[in-house]
């Protein structure tokens, strides 16, 4: 069983010094969450990483939660028995550099992965919804005691943003996330309530707003594809876009030279024959950069202007085939 593998590498690993739990760079609820909650399970374990999002932020803050920031050139503890990186599909995606001959383990649910493995390396990837998912599967079975309020606020947090609150959920996220509830004495809709309770400045709305007014929408082979570009906010100008009916969703954005698409689709998307990850696969094959993620929300970030590279997900887009199937 993979989760007992996970099992014997932190003991390895932990014997042999401290562990970093290394969080992706985007600092999801996702990434911070599955990082705070494994490391809880071991006084070896310090869950870090370079950034924490804005939700990540407000509920670690609420919950006093133990996590530390990064530089960009970290100083990592002398004596380190090895790194785990969760919900990060590559090392970019984790915006710092891993010290060579150190012993890693990555915990993803990405489509695409970009990381290479040695001898004493593990990888843990699965189908799950998110990967506070995969954690609390370890927990439940290995460190049953690690799960306190917080930490299962922590995991659900992570799930409920990951599957966009359960919209794109399946039978074991659910399942999960009954199961974080089953030993916790907190209200789901209260905590819900707490989760999606985001305030967006004045400014912040502007940039959405903005972001919308700029919305084209283009055939792009058998797509429909609505694009445009917005300084921030961008997955949640996507998820808007999508909402209007779009069949995808491309919103770009370019700072300091550097050039990130953002992309979503529906589930009816999928089901025809879209997976945005292997698109921006694809794209960082044409274009360098880096680009991946799930079938229906992925990104990619590279050094290109931003015209490029809309351009050349256009064209991929263009040559990706639609199955029509007839229900
Ligand atoms: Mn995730």
């Amino acid at each position: 069983m993979i989760l007992e593998r996970l099992a014997d590498w932190i003991e390895r690993a932990t014997a042999n010094g401290a562990v970093p739990v290394l969080t992706g760079r985007n600092g999801d609820m996702d990434t911070i969450g599955s990082a705070i909650a494994l490391a809880a399970s071991n006084p070896n374990l310090l869950a870090c990483g370079l950034h924490l999002g804005r939700l990540a932020n407000r509920l670690c803050q609420e919950m006093n939660a133990p996590f530390r920031k990064l530089s960009k050139n970290p100083s990592w503890p002398s004596k380190i028995g090895g790194i785990i990186i969760v919900d990060a599909a590559s090392e970019s995606q984790t915006g710092v550099t891993i010290p060579d001959g150190v012993p890693i383990c990555v915990i993803d649910h990405h489509d695409t992965c970009e990381w290479e493995f040695g001898a004493g390396d593990l990888e843990l990837r699965s189908d799950a919804r998110a990967t506070t998912q995969m954690v609390f599967e370890y927990l439940k079975i290995n460190s049953p005691n690690t799960l306190s309020n917080q930490v299962r606020k922590l995991l659900l947090a992570g799930l409920i943003t990951d599957t966009g609150r359960f919209r794109h959920a399946d039978q074991a996220s659910l399942y999960c996330a009954a199961q974080i509830l089953e030993g916790a004495t907190f209200e789901y809709q209260e905590f819900v309530e707490n989760v999606q309770n985001e305030e967006i400045s004045a400014s912040d709305r502007g940039a959405i707003l903005k972001g919308l007014s700029r919305c084209q929408s283009i055939e792009s082979g058998k797509w429909n594809l609505v694009h445009t570009h917005a300084g921030i906010h961008e997955g949640k100008v996507a998820s808007l876009i999508i909402q209007a009916g779009a069949e995808v969703a491309l919103v770009s954005r370019n700072r300091d030279g550097e050039t990130r698409l953002t992309a979503r689709a529906p589930r009816s998307s999928t089901i025809s024959g879209i997976h945005l990850g292997k698109m921006m696969q694809n794209l960082a094959e044409k274009m360098g950069g880096e680009g991946g993620g799930h079938d229906g929300a992925a990104g990619w970030t590279g050094k290109c202007d931003r015209i490029a590279a809309e351009t050349a997900f256009i064209n991929i887009l263009a040559n990706t085939k639609r199955n029509e199937n007839e229900s």
